[in-house]
Order: C-alpha cells, then sequence, then structure tokens
C-alpha cells in the first residue's frame, strides 16, 4: 500500500516540478553584501551556500533553511550579527535534522535549535487567486504567526501583506512580490511558524510614494491587533442540549494539535492529534461531546472545539475544491489527501467526504492511481 501511495507521490512529484520548471524558479549569482542585512539573505551566498544539509548543501536546497534563519532574525529571537543559515545548518545537522536528500527530518528539531519557532500549522491555501491567498496570509500574521510559502516546493518568507500584494524576502531571488516573481498556479501551501515576537508592522517598501488607498491599507495592516489563536467553538455548552449539534462531519480549527485520548482517565494513551483542517465524523452527540471513531475504535471528543462543516456541497468529478474547474489545484489536494493517508489514522482525513467522492475524477469507486493520470492528462493537454 506505501509503495503504491509513494508511486503516486512520485507521479504528482514529476508533475510539479516540470510545472516549476516552466514557471521558471530560477536563482540568482551568489554576493557579497557589504552590511548584514537579513533580508538579502540568498542561499547562494559563498559564507554558507556550501554548507552541508543532509546529503545536499544550502546552495542547492537550503531555501526553507534560509527562509527560517530569516524568520528567527525578523522575529528578534537572533542577532544576525551572530547568526545566520549557515550558523542555523550546522546546529540543526549536529542534532541530525535533515534528510540524505537536504529536507529537514523533523519539525521538532528547528525549535531544539530555536525554541522560539515553532511549525503550527502546514497546510493548502484555500482560495485558487491572489486576493483569497493574500487574506489567508494576512490573517494568519495578523494572528501573530509568521508565514513561509511553497512556490513548486521552493520556499520563502512573507515580510508582509499590503492589499492583495504579499512581500516576501526569497532565499534565491531578489524579487520582493511573490505574485509578480511566482506563477499564481505554483503558489499552493504554506507553513505556519510561530516567533518569539509577532511580526513586526510592516510598510510596504516606497509606500509613501504610493496612493492614498495604499498607505491607508498600510496603517489597517500595522494596527491590527494582535490575537492568540481564533478557536471558534471555545464557549461552554455543558448545559446546551444536544441537538444543538449536527451529526456529520466537523473540522478542527485550532493552531495547537487537539489531542485525543482512549479515555477521560489520567494515564489514558493518546489516540490520535487533530491538526487545523482535520476532518471527522461525528455519528453522536452527548453532553458537548461527540462520538468519533478512529481506526475503527468509538471515542468521545470534545466538540466544542470542532466546527460543523455544514451541508455537503455537489461537486463535479475531478473539481475537489469546488471552484468550477479542475485544475493543478484539484491536483494538489489529491496530493495532500494521498500524503495525509501516511500519518493519519483512520476516521481522520485533510478532506471532506463529498471531497473524496469528487477526487474519483473516473468514477470507478475508488481514489487511486487511476485518477492521478486522468488529472494528469486532463491538465496536460
Ligand atoms: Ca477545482
Ligand atoms: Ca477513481
Amino acid at each position: 500500500m506505501h509503495s503504491i501511495r509513494k508511486s503516486l507521490l512520485s507521479v504528482i512529484l514529476a508533475l510539479l516540478t516540470f510545472m516549476a520548471a516552466l514557471t521558471g524558479i530560477s536563482t540568482t549569482s551568489p554576493s557579497v553584501r557589504a552590511e548584514e542585512d537579513y533580508h538579502l539573505w540568498s542561499q547562494m551566498d559563498p559564507r554558507w551556500g556550501n554548507v552541508p544539509i543532509g546529503g545536499s548543501t544550502i546552495a542547492k536546497s537550503g531555501c526553507l533553511v534560509t527562509s527560517i534563519a530569516i524568520l528567527a532574525v525578523h522575529s528578534g529571537e537572533k542577532d544576525p550579527e551572530t547568526f545566520n543559515p549557515g550558523t542555523f545548518a550546522n546546529s540543526m545537522s549536529a542534532l541530525g535534522g535533515f534528510t540524505s536528500g537536504g529536507a529537514i527530518a523533523s519539525w521538532a528539531t528547528i525549535t531544539q535549535v530555536l525554541p522560539d519557532v515553532r511549525v503550527v500549522d502546514y497546510t493548502q491555501f484555500k482560495s485558487s487567486d491572489q486576493a483569497g491567498k493574500a487574506a489567508e496570509i494576512k490573517a494568519r500574521m495578523d494572528a501573530g504567526y509568521y508565514v513561509i510559502v511553497n512556490v513548486n516546493w521552493h520556499w520563502v518568507f512573507v515580510e508582509g501583506v499590503v492589499g492583495n500584494d504579499v512581500y516576501m524576502i526569497d532565499p534565491a531571488k531578489d524579487d520582493v512580490l511573490l505574485f509578480d516573481a511566482y506563477d499564481n498556479s505554483g503558489i499552493l501551501e504554506y507553513e505556519v511558524f510561530t516567533g518569539k515576537n509577532p511580526p513586526p508592522a510592516f510598510t510596504a517598501p516606497g509606500s509613501a510614494e504610493e496612493t492614498t488607498t495604499t498607505v491607508t491599507e498600510v496603517t489597517t495592516t500595522t494596527t491590527a491587533p494582535v490575537t492568540t489563536e481564533p478557536v471558534t467553538t471555545t464557549t461552554t455548552v455543558t448545559a446546551a442540549p444536544d441537538d444543538t449539534y449536527e451529526l456529520g462531519e466537523y473540522c478542527y480549527t485550532g493552531f495547537e494539535p487537539l489531542s485525543i485520548y482512549v479515555s477521560d482517565s489520567e494515564d489514558a494513551e493518546l489516540m490520535a492529534e487533530l491538526r487545523s483542517g482535520n476532518i471527522v465524523s461525528v455519528l453522536q452527540v452527548s453532553d458537548g461531546r461527540g462520538l468519533v471513531k478512529i481506526n475503527g475504535a468509538p471515542v468521545w471528543i470534545d466538540i466544542t472545539k470542532l466546527t460543523y462543516t455544514g451541508a455537503e456541497p455537489v461537486l463535479t468529478a475531478g473539481d475537489i475544491n469546488g471552484d468550477g474547474s479542475i485544475d493543478c489545484y484539484d491536483l494538489a489536494l489529491l496530493n495532500e489527501y494521498f500524503k495525509s493517508l501516511t500519518y493519519l489514522p483512520y476516521g481522520v482525513s485533510v478532506l471532506r467526504s463529498c471531497e473524496i467522492s469528487a477526487a474519483d475524477i473516473n468514477g470507478d469507486g475508488a481514489v487511486n492511481t487511476a485518477d492521478v493520470m486522468s488529472y494528469l492528462q486532463l491538465i496536460c493537454k
């Protein structure tokens, strides 16, 4: 089963890599910086470009390492005079933090090196257009988090959002506007991090010369209150009747993982952890708790922490995100679904059941390699 999933992932990876080549992720020439300004940090910088990460180097595979190093300085945890992508990579390597391919082996290792930096979410964009994606990033940053965006497997640090413009620090390019430098079709995923301090006020470069509208938007950005995680269903419902809650699919939207234990006893075994965006199916409700089945075993969880997904939309075959077209966004969701099968227990999913049904693009009742091939034929024609 795993080998099937692996081969599926390989096919999707190959396609997306091909698309990345089309959209032109390029590298810039190495350059020595006169002053230590982390805004200019490049993964190709000769001071650390050859520093090994697993079997690779920062220059070859260190875009995420460089982006996280930028985050550590930008958020006030580290001083750029004594810390940079090279020192960060060496600290990670000392803890076995990289795979042989140069990927970060475990998010926890990042936090061992940078105690204030923690991965709290890794997710697909829900929106398919620039405005929607910019709004998603801004919402996370207004909530006090940092965002690093994945563009066709290349990672860039987001410094701020003004209107629909997403300003980035790109380890491989000098460009600052995300959607000018990269095609929207490749901007599909992002990772959310904590930092020592919330994102500092951001002013778009040259904004003094911009229009009044833009300046107003900057003001909105800089004065937005920093809030804690937006758990939307934390109200006490002990006294609420059970018919308050519908039976059906619920989504967990909190940033912190929600632990599910086998029972209420203090030494109960951890059964699963729900992450933001995970879907569970509630079969029964009692005393503010919902009965779900995880790996076939019934367990009660706090339904007040979950959000009812509502009635199922009617989705046409192939259109997983229901935006009316069948494209790489749907294929990316299918990719995410296949990946999730390797780490989520049965009963927890990244997709709603209606979305899984829509992923069965050839309508044979199963979601598998044949559907991936159908997507590839449709998208590549
Ligand atoms: Ca779609
Ligand atoms: Ca199928």
